[in-house]
């Protein structure tokens, strides 16, 4: 047996950053990017927007208005730097996190509220947005995107898939045959993996013993790690990942190093797991504060502009709240009508017997 000397003792993993948690701008050689003010103003904008729809959504689960909800707290950046990323022919395979990059694909946010309200399946149409529906089961949305992604190979399209998952979820079998055919087919793909340190309650260090990026390696394409709380990283990574999956270079594997700030959903309580100093720690590294630094920094927006920006997001707030008490209840046999495109004898055998069980009530 060879044992590897290594171990345990390796340098800690390059992190591209673009921009530091103090909001000072810095250069990396292979990763620039030229952002207009303009352009920076409108990733503030998205990222406080984003945020305000979670944090409104939080208060609805609390009211009792929606099932559970999965925050996207700490996770804006990776979020909206990958989703502004994209072009319009892209296609975007989500987990159920990912409400900054719904809303990067013009989702309405309502629609969202109704998929955890338990009124829709998913509530809006994939290739209206090029933004698959949320999948629940860990992992197996990568596997669907890598069927897309070959399917746009064959097609000789100009265009690229992003499939996104957690920590948790590389240790998937799904994860890992995904990126053994992406790999095999130089699949045009971006594997875009949040890394927000925990799967619930596990730690990361239960999930691996070494930097996730470097999983890829193994199954022979690049690997790169990205302050996932830097928005100007976050987009030049995904840009110059999605462009080498469209231009036949396959896939690679990004890994977004943030922060779960927040619970896992609703239904969890992580004091129960994880010490609150490190909560603290990664307060100081916020994605949108460093955006809010850099802009005053550079005179690039005044108080004004912030002004708005916070009422635009209290306006968002007070529209979501309004539209999702108004979304009706659906007819409960409804729940069949989409599961299948055709008819299944399974699923109308399972819709009498529902029916049949509501008859039972009185009226
Ligand atoms: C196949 C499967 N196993 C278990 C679960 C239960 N489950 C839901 S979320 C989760 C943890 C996922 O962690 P990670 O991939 O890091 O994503 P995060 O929630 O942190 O964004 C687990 C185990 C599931 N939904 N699907
Ligand atoms: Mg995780």
């Amino acid at each position: 047996m060879t044992v590897d000397a290594s171990r345990g003792a390796e340098a800690p993993p390059e992190l591209v950053q673009l921009l530091t948690p103090e909001g000072v701008r810095v250069e990396h050689p292979d990763y620039d990017i030229d952002l207009t003010p303009e352009e920076v103003r409108s990733l503030y904008r998205d990222l406080v927007l984003v945020r305000r729809i979670d944090l409104e959504a939080v208060a609805l689960q609390r009211q009792g208005e929606l099932g559970i909800w999965a925050s996207l707290l700490g996770q804006e950046a990776a979020q909206i730097g990958s989703g502004r990323a994209l072009t319009d022919s892209d296609m975007a395979f989500p987990t159920y996190r990912e409400h900054g990059v719904a809303w990067c694909r013009d989702v309405d946010p309502v629609k969202l509220l109704g998929l955890f309200r338990g009124v829709n399946h998913g509530g809006w149409d994939p290739e209206e947005h090029n933004f698959h529906l949320y999948t629940i089961v860990i992992g197996s949305q990568t596997l669907h995107a890598v069927g897309y992604a070959m399917g746009i190979q064959r097609d000789d399209a100009s265009a690229a898939t992003i499939a996104y998952f957690g920590d948790g979820a590389t240790s998937q079998g799904d994860v890992n045959e995904s990126f053994i055919w992406a790999s095999v087919f130089n699949a045009p793909i971006v594997f875009f993996c949040q890394n927000n340190q925990w799967a619930i309650s596990e730690p990361l260090e239960k999930q691996s013993r070494i930097p996730l990026y470097r999983r890829a390696s193994g199954f022979g394409f690049p690997g790169i790690r990205v302050d996932g709380n830097d928005v100007f990283a976050c987009l030049a990574v995904t840009r110059k990942a999605l462009e080498a999956a469209r231009t036949g270079q396959g896939p690679t594997l990004i890994e977004a190093f943030t922060y779960r700030m927040g619970a896992h959903t609703t239904t969890d309580d992580p004091t129960r797991y994880r010490v609150a100093s490190e909560l603290e720690a990664w307060k100081l590294k916020d994605p949108i504060e460093r955006v809010k630094s850099y802009l005053f920094r550079n005179e690039l927006a005044d108080q004004g502009f912030f002004d708005a920006v916070t009422a635009e997001a209290d306006q968002l707030g007070a529209d979501l709240r309004r539209r999702c008490l108004a979304m009706p209840d659906p007819e409960p046999l409804d729940m069949f009508d989409h599961v299948y495109r055709e008819p299944h004898a399974l699923i109308d055998g399972e819709r009498a017997q529902f029916a049949a069980y509501l008859e039972g009530f009185e009226k």
